[in-house]
């Protein structure tokens, strides 16, 4: 469905690359004035340029989601927002609980969690505002279930996990819908680069022998049609893997 004019801006964090930029070009192809918002700038000035440039409506924002002074300045711009897309985040290392990083799980924690709560807080007048407006939290199958390694990551994404549950139950009655999308294996540019460090070679072992992970556009695709159904209809929780991955640890490979 088109978006009304009151609910036509969508917000996308983390949408210098991957899902972020993928879900910012579907939703503006979709008809959103789409506000691109990461730290690096640069990436998300040349994304709003393309999509521009395809006829759609994009503006770019740098902001770090970390930052609640800058998350409150950024959100006094607008009177109403549609669609906030919360997929800022990512994961740190690989350690088991023993062994982790303390401050790597404190930083998954501030990205992944209190970063979609700035956002979510300081946006949601503005989306109540609208009239119809929708908060999407990108968590993960990591917010549903653990896996060895996974340590903070999967703290973290459990963490938005409920942060979405308790906001819906919170905000019954307003004219807001909160949707979860949680995948699973997701071949992009940086998730797994990141998490590895830039290590090369452990970031291809996630994906070693699946035929067909995700890609950012698979999972885009998804938020958008959650995001375009009518405004009555809530999405609760979208569980979305490829067809090689039955569960966080049972994934097929060819090698
Ligand atoms: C990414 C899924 O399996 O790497 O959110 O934790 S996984």
């Amino acid at each position: 469905m088109a978006p009304a004019a009151a609910s036509r801006i969508a917000v996308v964090t983390g949408a210098s690359s991957g899902i972020g930029a993928a879900t910012a070009r579907q939703l503006a192809a979709a008809g959103y004035r789409v506000v691109l918002t990461a730290r690096r700038k640069d990436r998300i000035e040349a994304l709003a340029e393309e999509i521009t440039a395809a006829g759609h409506d994009a503006v770019a924002y740098g902001l770090d989601v970390t930052d609640r002074a800058a998350v409150d300045e950024f959100a006094r711009a607008f009177r109403t927002v549609g669609v906030l897309v919360n997929n800022a985040g990512g994961a740190l290392g690989a350690d088991p609980v023993a062994t982790g990083d303390p401050e790597q799980w404190r930083q998954m924690y501030e990205t992944n969690v209190l970063g979609t709560l700035n956002v979510t807080q300081a946006l949601l007048p503005a989306l109540t505002g609208s009239g119809d407006g929708t908060v999407v939290i990108l968590s993960s199958t990591a917010g549903h279930a653990t896996y060895e390694g996974g340590g903070g990551y999967v703290a973290a994404k459990h963490a938005e996990h409920v942060l979405a549950e308790t906001l819906r139950l919170e905000i019954v009655g307003t004219p807001v819908r909160v949707i979860e999308v949680a995948p699973g294996l997701v071949k992009t540019d940086e998730f797994a680069l990141t998490r590895f460090g830039g290590d090369r070679e452990k970031a291809e072992k996630v994906y070693a022998g699946v035929a067909e992970p995700l890609t950012a556009d698979d999972v885009a695709d998804t938020i958008t049609w959650a995001v375009t159904r009518p405004p009555h209809v809530n999405i609760d929780l979208l569980v979305v893997r490829p067809r090689a991955q039955a569960s966080n640890t049972k994934v097929h490979r060819e090698l």
